[in-house]
């Protein structure tokens, strides 16, 4: 078998919760990333066949059996996952029950995947009953769109708006705006649903005085969407310190975008 840590899949995950870290939006152990992986990536460097542990899923995750990811770890902090993998990550597969997961990897010193699996498996249902592509799940704590969450409405029309005024590319990059949930315990079944069920239609859902949450098929376009929304909550922040919009990009402006983007841009956020 190859070295584990050679993995491309291993790269992205350390990478990425590196960068996550650096820039912030994951103090502590906030944060999560789980990433749907293929039973070909892995065979090559895990024997599959070897479990070390069997942890319980409290909801049904049956329609993910089977499914293999590699997860960040409950109570885990961002900032160790560079010098140690292999505590603070664990390779995961769903049984076939769907009410259990065994560790294949990681975990080591006894841990268990992040304390918002729940959230995770539904979006990662929700999102690959509408794009087969999908593989990542990815939640921060990004500091400015948690900031809007408190000053903003949030209205997702409006959320959507300002958020696409503040940045040309931002339409582009998320033309289907973004959802938000009400404020629900974090790590609860009941967050979790709410979050999935925002995720039929987005790739984006913010949690008020939280967080957000985004999904995508690769690990940079998972992480790219959501440091484009967090730019643009960044510029709000800059614009009302400085005293607010004098001008902005219009409404025309932003079809003209969509239509040279070729992108739609969702119902009920422009002329209204
Ligand atoms: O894992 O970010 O939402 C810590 C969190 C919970
Ligand atoms: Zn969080």
């Amino acid at each position: 078998k190859k070295f584990i840590y050679t993995a491309p899949f291993m790269e992205e995950m350390i990478d990425t919760a590196t960068n996550l870290y650096r820039l912030g939006w994951d103090e502590r152990n906030g944060g999560n990333i789980s990433y749907l992986l293929q039973e070909d990536e892995i065979k090559a460097y895990l024997d599959i066949t070897n479990m070390k542990r069997v942890v319980e899923v409290n909801f049904d995750a049956s329609e993910l059996a089977g499914r293999y990811f590699i997860v960040t770890g409950s109570g885990k902090y961002f900032k160790n996952i560079k010098e140690h993998p292999e505590i603070n990550l664990g390779i995961i597969r769903i049984t076939e029950e769907g009410n259990q997961y065994e560790i294949l990897w990681g975990f080591e010193n006894g841990g268990v995947a992040t304390s918002e699996l729940p959230t995770h498996l539904m979006n990662h249902i929700q999102r690959l009953k509408v794009d087969q592509n999908h593989r990542v799940i990815m939640h921060c704590h990004a500091t400015n769109l948690i900031a809007m969450t408190f000053t903003h409405s949030l209205i997702e029309e409006d959320m959507t708006k300002t958020l696409w005024e503040m940045c040309t590319e931002c339409i582009v990059v998320f033309p289907e705006g973004i959802g938000v949930i009400p404020w629900i315990v974090p790590g609860t079944t009941e967050i979790g649903e709410a979050t999935a069920d925002k995720m039929k239609d987005v790739r984006l859902v913010l949690w008020p005085h939280h967080g957000i949450f985004g999904a995508g098929t690769t690990m940079d376009e998972t992480f790219g969407l959501i440091e484009t929304a967090e730019k643009a909550a960044q510029v709000y922040t800059t614009v009302c310190a400085q005293g607010g919009k004098k001008q902005t990009i219009t409404d025309h402006q932003l079809m003209e975008l969509a239509t040279a983007f070729q992108v739609v841009p969702r119902e009920g956020v422009l002329f209204r």
